[in-house]
């Protein structure tokens, strides 16, 4: 490992230090002219849809767009090195799991299927057909099927995700825990009580017309670099962008277009925030409802001077349930509170609200610093609230924009990977396929978790992902999933999933999304939808890693075959053409009706999205304003005498998720180390602590359980004071399961109640000077 340097970046984001970074990628991974080609089919027409994120992209695009994370996100599935179940089974389980999460990605893509085998404690290569035999067996074993867990991570298709889960239906369970668990499960829950659909309503259309654009808890320089472009635009027509969020982030300050050849050249950039709101960690349900608030405060003003309203009181009066009870919370919440629990001033919050009631359309983006809160559902809800006050809803330039992560994560979920499916979709499942699917909810991420602890659930398994390190309460997670009688991962690459098994464990390796997929000769696309509903084809291009990996489909269809032998579903015809696959999804789903001709057109179709129509599917078929109390001060403010902070775990700009791809975060200033806490100077010094100093984390949670990560350089940060930011996966042992967004269960590993204390013990090599 380098040194650590921790350096401040003084560039924007984007512009020669994205191109560089992504040159230094492809080098890292031996990817020549190949590579070239492959970036260049990346989000064309007739190329694959990135791996990278969620986030939209322009039609008809003839020029590529450059994306220096998408760039790595590409060249890290199409790297050139191979890990073998010769290279793998020349170490031992444990020796392997003493390797950084970055050196096991760095072995390259997976190329057999492996089993483990406890005598050796190493993986070997075996063949397809006994690993869907053992599964199978597993499976037909277990006294009851919801006795088995399949996860699912946001990078499967829709045409696998539809298989996956009739297959696990037509198995007899609803198990279905899913990345979205953890990450935009409240932006669902949410709005679908708001505005009777939980997804996002608008499309890159509406961010061409928007005269405002509020930013919440998301780092789109780093998470999703393609999101620039549109909000440069956005800047350079005039329009405001108000970004809220505890940590000054550089993507959300400046943006250097690297396909500008003006900007490159001059070294310019272009201003992204024009107002920038340093919250306090969980401060923006009090954030907005003081915006709310501020907003009824300047149209009493209006309606005494007899201006026109600040309320669109049409709207409110015909699509919307709910104000008085709304507003009447709102009054009643004073100042204090609101500047107290947000931490901006009352100055601040008035700002923010005129701005926004001088906008005509205004879009509300959020990401993670959002949902991964205990009120998480609170928060969007009270982001649609504001929203609905002024009629931004429904109309061009105006709308709800949660901003999803992984690539078909939305998907996924409208494939009906669900714990708790709707009754509807049960019954025209069970009579598309002649079947009798379960009814009973199943788990999500942290009742499976509990349910394998509990010795409940024997079989685990995973169609990509790494459930081990991207779940919380890791010691305890990782305890559970070694006690299951067998685990199974579909992947692409080594991770520690792997190496954290059951008593008996297997690899699955599948072609990845770049890949060619040829089923009975014939080149098949599968399809993805995007965080803005829009449908299209992805069809991969390179040579297989390997010429035994099979399709996300085809693993499924050949599992199905081998654990359903009385199925009445055609697997193995289904697979033969993936255009059966989508020909059964448009039976059972009435918006992919003609699916495979409408997927053709160029650039795809979009789903209906009710609330974009101003048709409201919720109870009482208007949209609701949802009051909301704050938070409750959950987190004691000492410890045993100890200052508590809050931490946010977020990500830097090398990894996707858990997967490492390098050890900086470029716009932070921090290079060559991942275990480092960003803290406000003032704190350091309350705390006798200096920049460079080695500390560890202890979460307070009064459970009686010490959750403790060790050994973190203490890197000085704007930041306000009594917040901590510091890098997920490596924290996520310090989050119990118990601590959780309520009425949608994601882990609140946006604000972890930590105590600081100096690291004792062996000096870390290489630590910098102070
Ligand atoms: N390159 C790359 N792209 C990715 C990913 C990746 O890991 N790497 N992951 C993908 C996935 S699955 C997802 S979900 C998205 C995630 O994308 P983001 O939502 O951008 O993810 P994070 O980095 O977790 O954190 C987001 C931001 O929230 C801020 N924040 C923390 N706490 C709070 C708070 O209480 N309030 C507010 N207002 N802000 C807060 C942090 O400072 C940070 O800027 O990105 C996707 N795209
Ligand atoms: N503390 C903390 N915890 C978090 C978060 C946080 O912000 N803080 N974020 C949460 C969020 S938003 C999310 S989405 C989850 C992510 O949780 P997961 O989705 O489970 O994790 P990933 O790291 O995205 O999964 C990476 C693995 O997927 C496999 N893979 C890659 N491509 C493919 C493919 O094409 N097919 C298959 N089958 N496998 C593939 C590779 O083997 C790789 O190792 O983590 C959550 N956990
Ligand atoms: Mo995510």
């Amino acid at each position: 490992m380098s040194d650590p340097k921790i350096e401040f970046y003084p560039y924007p984001a984007g512009g020669w230090g994205a191109l560089r970074s992504a040159a230094r990628q492809l080098v890292q991974h031996r990817i020549a002219a190949k590579g070239t080609r492959t970036l260049l089919s990346a989000n064309q027409p007739d190329g694959f849809d990135c791996p990278g994120c969620a986030w939209p992209d322009r039609q008809h695009t003839s020029t590529f767009e450059f994306c220096e994370n998408g760039v790595k996100a590409v060249a890290a599935e199409a790297t050139s090195r191979r890990a073998t179940p010769e290279l793998i089974g020349q170490h031992r389980v444990a020796e392997l799991a003493a390797w950084s999460d970055h050196d096991l990605e760095a072995l390259g893509r997976l190329t057999e299927p492996m089993a483990y085998d406890a005598a050796t404690d190493r993986y070997h290569a075996v063949s397809w057909d006994s690993a869907f035999e053992r599964i199978a067996a597993h499976l037909r074993a277990l006294p009851h099927p919801d006795q088995a867990i399949f996860y699912t991570s946001g990078r499967t298709s829709n045409e696998a995700a539809f298989l996956y889960q009739l297959l696990v239906r037509e198995y007899g369970t609803n198990n279905f825990p899913d990345c979205s668990n953890m990450c935009h499960e409240p932006s669902g829950t949410g709005l679908k009580q708001s505005i009777g659909v939980g997804k996002g309503s608008v499309t890159l259309a509406d961010f061409e017309q928007a005269d405002a654009i509020l930013i919440f808890g998301q780092n789109p320089g780093t998470n999703h670099p393609r999101m620039l472009g549109e909000l440069r635009a956005a800047s350079r027509r005039g329009a405001r962008i108000l970004s809220f969020n505890p940590l000054r982030e550089r993507g959300l300050e400046r943006f250097a277009d690297p396909q500008n050849a003006l900007e490159m050249a001059t070294l310019g950039s272009t201003p992204i925030s024009s107002d920038y709101f340093q919250l306090r960690i969980g401060g923006d349900l009090a954030a907005v409802k003081g915006l709310c608030k501020a907003l009824f405060e300047l149209d009493d003003a209006a309606r005494a001077a007899g201006r026109p309203r600040l309320l669109d009181v049409d709207f409110i009066a015909e699509h919307t349930h709910g104000l008085d009870a709304f507003e009447a919370d709102v009054r009643a919440e004073s100042w204090d509170a609101l500047t107290e629990a947000s931490g901006l001033s009352l100055d601040q919050l008035r700002a923010a609200a005129l701005t926004y009631a001088r906008a005509a359309r205004v879009i509300a983006c959020w990401g993670m610093g959002i949902t991964q809160h205990r009120h998480a559902v609170a928060t969007v809800q009270m982001i649609t609230n504001l929203l609905l006050l002024r009629g931004n809803l429904g109309r061009p330039g105006a709308g709800v924009c949660p901003v999803r992560g992984h690539s078909n994560v939305q998907g996924d979920r409208t494939m009906g990977i669900h714990e708790k499916p709707s009754a509807q979709f049960l019954d025209r499942l069970g009579a598309v396929f002649g079947f009798e699917p379960p009814r009973a909810p199943g788990h999500d991420t942290i009742a499976a978790i509990e349910a394998m602890q509990r010795g409940d659930a024997r079989v685990f398994f995973a169609l990509g992902g790494n459930f081990a390190v991207a779940t919380p309460d890791t010691t305890l997670t990782q305890a559970a999933l070694r006690r299951c009688d067998l685990t199974v991962h579909v992947s692409t690459k080594l991770n520690r999933s792997h190496l954290v098994h059951g008593r008996e464990a297997l690899v699955l390796p599948c072609l990845g999304r770049t890949e060619l997929d040829l089923q009975n000769g014939t080149p098949q696309a599968i399809t993805v939808e995007d965080s803005m509903s829009m449908v299209h084809l992805s069809s991969g291009r390179n040579p297989p890693a390997s010429p035994h990996l099979l399709s996300e489909p085809m693993i499924v269809a050949r599992l199905a075959s081998a654990v359903l032998p009385h199925s009445k579903t055609p697997w193995r015809w289904l697979v033969e053409d993936y255009d059966r696959i989508r020909d059964k999804i448009a039976e059972v789903f009435d918006d992919f009706a003609d699916f495979n001709r409408r997927v053709r057109t160029p650039g795809g179709f979009r789903l209906r999205n009710t609330a974009s129509e101003r048709v409201w599917l919720t109870g009482s078929g208007k949209a609701h304003f949802m009051a909301h109390a704050l938070p409750r001060q959950t987190t004691p403010a000492e410890a045993a005498g100890q200052r508590v902070f809050t931490l946010a775990t977020v990500r830097a700009h090398d990894q996707y998720n858990t997967t490492v791809y390098g050890l900086d975060d470029r716009y932070r200033g921090v290079f060559g180390h991942r275990r480092v806490v960003f803290i406000h100077r003032d704190d350091l010094q309350a705390l006798g602590l200096a920049p460079g100093e080695w500390v560890d984390l202890t979460s307070v949670f009064g459970d009686g359980v010490e959750r403790r990560a060790e050994r973190f350089l203490l890197v000085e940060y704007d930041i306000p004071r009594g917040c901590l930011a510091s890098y997920y996966p490596e924290t996520n042992t310090l989050v119990p399961l118990a601590s959780h967004a309520e009425g949608a269960r994601t882990p609140a590993s946006k604000s972890i109640p930590v105590v600081l204390t100096r690291h004792v013990g062996q000096a870390e090599p290489g630590a910098p000077a102070s």
